[in-house]
């Protein structure tokens, strides 16, 4: 009976995918572990969660399934390439100051990059992009989200002024259209999914527009199943279509938007039959895919990775957004722009500007105003110069002549660029040539091997702050359990090594951040504690404090953007065939998509024991059944996969899901490690890499069990890198890949 009063409930938010689901955590205070997780009344999610939701939280009791938690902070002590040693907070900041000066003094500030994480609040992330252009003085702030919907934002910016979604998620349920690109939420955001199936319930149509037989296009009313890499072409198809049997908003187009006759001129050549030749889809399908668009007044598009991972990503959102603005689908309940955003707070983590080209609150670093603004709140010279991207570290290090302009040291801070960069090889390359690494994290993890300094910070469930959803909704995770070894908050983390640089940073806790942030960032002004402790969330933008303002439900009210003159812009662009296309020696066409059972890089779902049974190393890959048949291997084979840039292993699962000559991996295993596959081209605009399309073949393995054993010798190798204790024998039993793979 005594154990009944320790237990108590912890609301929360879900910490894996963008939905931003709320949650109860049942506690056991004496035992300082959670029990069990129950999906709360309140939220988005309205009493449901997924299963990452359910069971996503025994990362916090550090099973070392996959990887262990970094509890001492740890510095190479005698140099590079001597091994991590665990020393004091006191030693390890020092150390990381003095590197940080020491690079900062010889080369200047720009050659020093730092991330932001996704994964963490919204005052960490403020915190970690301040210390950047405050105390060490450049914009190089970057973070995942250049490798996510960096396009989005950067199109829809273009196009209607803002980068995130403009509707609130409960309003899919009453579209009319949804249109569905690059995006699969049934595995990305099962949440999601649920109101996708309400709106269909309602009487929606649904149109998916993907190159493999997704959960969604199997609900779908209309499937495209276009050629990979041909988005730009359908989506000037679907325009064409629209314009040419006159189902556009004539009066929305005149009254909000700029540019239609300019943008007429160019979709005029991409007929349906013309665009069927480039996307394989037949041109009666388009047409009526366009029809059945363009007479909808309540259409949706939602979009994925499909879209954004191109080098022609950008253009893509700006089509997008013009099929919108052409049938006026903007500014009014259940329409507009769905860029699902993917980890739990991506949105906050741009929407803080851990971005190299704005403040807190998207105020651009090229306009004074905005510099002279935050010097004064900052007490500090900041640079009015757009910082790196993420994505162009490697560029930097390897094959920037000048001394001055390379990057000498990396502060990674909740991100795993060593396994989910493209093209790793090179990203090995360049971690182990930059001076000097820095890796602020919760777990041991790939970029960690080339880390010079490991600092461990809490993770979710052990710290309070604030996170914001895909759908602009602010919400508060609060803290659950106590941590255990010697970790510091991130905010607490960050302050020290500012402090130690001179720039002393004195923040008592994770709020004193919060009222610092509304007060710099206008956008987020209302969002304050007592209000989302109140109504559980609101929503940006909210300009006033009042408490009856709960900020916007959706963006462009009455068809006025938020650009300068209110006005919308069409703007069109010529197809182009991505990259690298199959060739003789290389004749399959590789893509990826998100693993339905982890999340990201696997941290915290690898170690969580329910998870990590639903899939395991090497991961699969689905080919045609004449591929897998021309190759000579069968279902469950581990099949070795090359592309130009290098190799990795993972299992077939032959399907009639994917088509001749294409197959789809899911990028987050370490030895199924899509990314040393991928090519590194970026979008011009938002220098995202084009993940999604690089040519491969598959080579056939006659020694099964041979490579059964040596994929489990790759995986305890790294183990024992990471100092991992690995148990000869028994690790092996555990570790051989599991078959519920098949099951798909
Ligand atoms: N379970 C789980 N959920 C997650 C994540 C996770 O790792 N696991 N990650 C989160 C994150 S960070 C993100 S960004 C989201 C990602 O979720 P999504 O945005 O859905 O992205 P992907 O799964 O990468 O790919 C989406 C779709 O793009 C399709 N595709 C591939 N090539 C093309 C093409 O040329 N054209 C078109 N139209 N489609 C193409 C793929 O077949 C796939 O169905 O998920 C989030 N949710
Ligand atoms: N081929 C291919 N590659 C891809 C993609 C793809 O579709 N195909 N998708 C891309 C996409 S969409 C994304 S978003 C990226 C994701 O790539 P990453 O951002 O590199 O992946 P994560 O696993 O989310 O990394 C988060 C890290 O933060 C740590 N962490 C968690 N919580 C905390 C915290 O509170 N504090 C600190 N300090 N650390 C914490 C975790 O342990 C983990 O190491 O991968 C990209 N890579
Ligand atoms: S849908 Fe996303 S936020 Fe909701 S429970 Fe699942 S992983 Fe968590
Ligand atoms: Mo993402």
């Amino acid at each position: 009976m005594a154990k009944k009063n320790t237990l108590k409930e912890v609301e929360t938010v879900c910490p894996y995918c963008g939905t931003g689901c709320q949650l109860v955590l049942v506690v056991d205070e004496e035992a300082n572990k959670i029990l069990e997780c129950k999906p709360s009344t309140q939220g988005v999610n309205e009493g449901k969660l997924c299963l990452k939701g359910h069971y996503g939280w025994d990362f916090l009791n550090d099973p070392q399934i996959l990887t262990k938690r970094l509890r001492e902070p740890m510095i190479r002590k005698g140099g590079k390439g001597s091994p991590l040693v665990e020393v004091s907070w006191d030693e390890a900041i020092r150390f990381v100051a003095d590197n940080l000066l020491r690079i900062k003094k010889k080369y200047g500030p720009d050659a020093i990059m730092g991330t932001g994480s996704a994964r963490s609040t919204n005052e960490n992330n403020y915190l970690m992009q301040k210390f950047m252009r405050a105390c060490i003085g450049t914009n190089n702030i970057d973070h995942c989200a250049r490798l996510c919907h960096a396009a989005s934002v950067a199109g829809c910016s273009t196009s209607i002024g803002e980068g995130a979604m403009s509707l609130s998620t409960p309003e899919i349920e009453d579209a009319e259209v949804l249109l569905n690109i690059g995006y699969n939420s049934p595995a990305a955001h099962p949440l999601v999914a649920r109101r996708v199936i309400k709106a269909k319930e309602k009487g929606a149509k649904l149109i998916c527009i993907d190159p493999r037989f997704t959960e969604t296009a199997r609900m779908a009313d209309m499937f495209l199943q276009i050629r990979g890499g041909t988005n730009l072409a359908i989506v000037n198809g679907l325009a064409n279509v629209i314009i040419s049997e006159d189902l556009i908003d004539r009066d929305f187009i005149a009254e909000h938007t700029k540019g239609f006759d300019e943008y007429k001129g160019i979709i005029e050549k991409y007929t349906p039959e013309f665009v069927s030749t480039i996307t394989r889809v037949p041109a009666d399908t388009i047409r009526a895919a366009g029809r059945l668009f363009g007479k909808s007044k309540h259409s949706i598009i939602m979009w994925g990775m499909g879209v954004t991972q191109f080098t022609q990503g950008v253009d893509v959102v700006k089509g997008i957004c013009g099929l919108l603005m052409m049938t006026g689908n903007f500014g009014r309940p259940s329409t507009g722009v769905a860029p699902v955003r993917g980890q739990n707070n991506v949105q906050g983590a741009c929407d803080m500007c851990a971005l190299p080209n704005a403040y807190p609150g998207y105020q651009s670093v090229t306009l004074p105003e905005n510099k002279a603004k935050f010097e004064k709140a900052w007490g500090a010279t900041l640079s009015d110069q757009i910082g790196l991207h993420v994505t162009r570290v490697p560029e930097r290090v390897l094959h920037e002549p000048d001394p001055r302009k390379q990057i000498h040291a990396y502060y990674v801070y909740g991100e795993d660029p060593a396994l989910s960069d493209p093209n790793l090889e090179e990203v090995r390359e360049c971690l182990a040539k930059i001076d000097f690494v820095v890796l602020q994290d919760i777990f041991m993890n790939k970029t960690g091997l080339y880390a010079d300094a490991v600092l461990p910070a809490t993770g979710w469930g052990e710290h309070s702050g604030m996170v914001t959803a895909t759908d602009r909704s602010i919400l508060k995770t609060r803290k659950a359990i106590e941590p255990t070894g010697n970790v510091k908050e991130d905010w607490q983390i960050l302050s020290l090594v500012s402090t130690a640089m001179g720039y002393p940073m004195h923040y008592h806790n994770a709020e004193e951040i919060w009222h610092e942030v509304l007060a710099v960032a206008p956008k987020f002004a209302g969002a304050t504690y007592e209000k989302v402790e109140k109504y559980g969330s609101v929503r940006w933008p909210c300009w006033t404090k009042d408490i009856q303002d709960t900020g916007t439900q959706y963006l462009h009210k009455d068809g006025k953007f938020a650009l300068p003159d209110g006005k919308g812009v069409f703007a069109a662009a010529e197809y182009a065939p991505v990259k690298e296309m199959e060739n003789d020696v290389y004749p399959i066409a590789l893509s990826n998509f998100h693993e339905v059972g982890h999340h990201s890089m696997r941290s915290m779902t690898g170690n969580c024991r329910t998870l990590r049974n639903l899939e395991d190393e090497p991961g699969v890959i689905e080919m045609s059944l004449e591929d897998a048949e021309q190759s000579g291997v069968k279902n469950g084979d581990i099949v070795r996969v090359l592309s130009k840039r290098g190799h990795c292993y993972s299992r077939c699962v032959a399907t009639g899901r994917v088509k001749h000559h294409t197959a789809y991996m899911t990028h987050q295993w370490w030895i199924g490690s899509v990314n040393e596959l991928t090519v590194p081209y970026l979008d011009p605009v938002s220098r995202t890499p084009e993940y999604k399309y690089c040519a491969i073949r598959v080579e056939k393995i006659a020694d099964q069990e041979w490579a059964a054993t040596e994929v489990a010798h790759i995986y305890q190798t790294i183990r024992k890198n990471m100092r991992i204790d690995v148990k000869e024998g028994v690790d092996v039993k555990i570790k051989l890949p599991k078959m519920h793979s098949l099951i798909r």
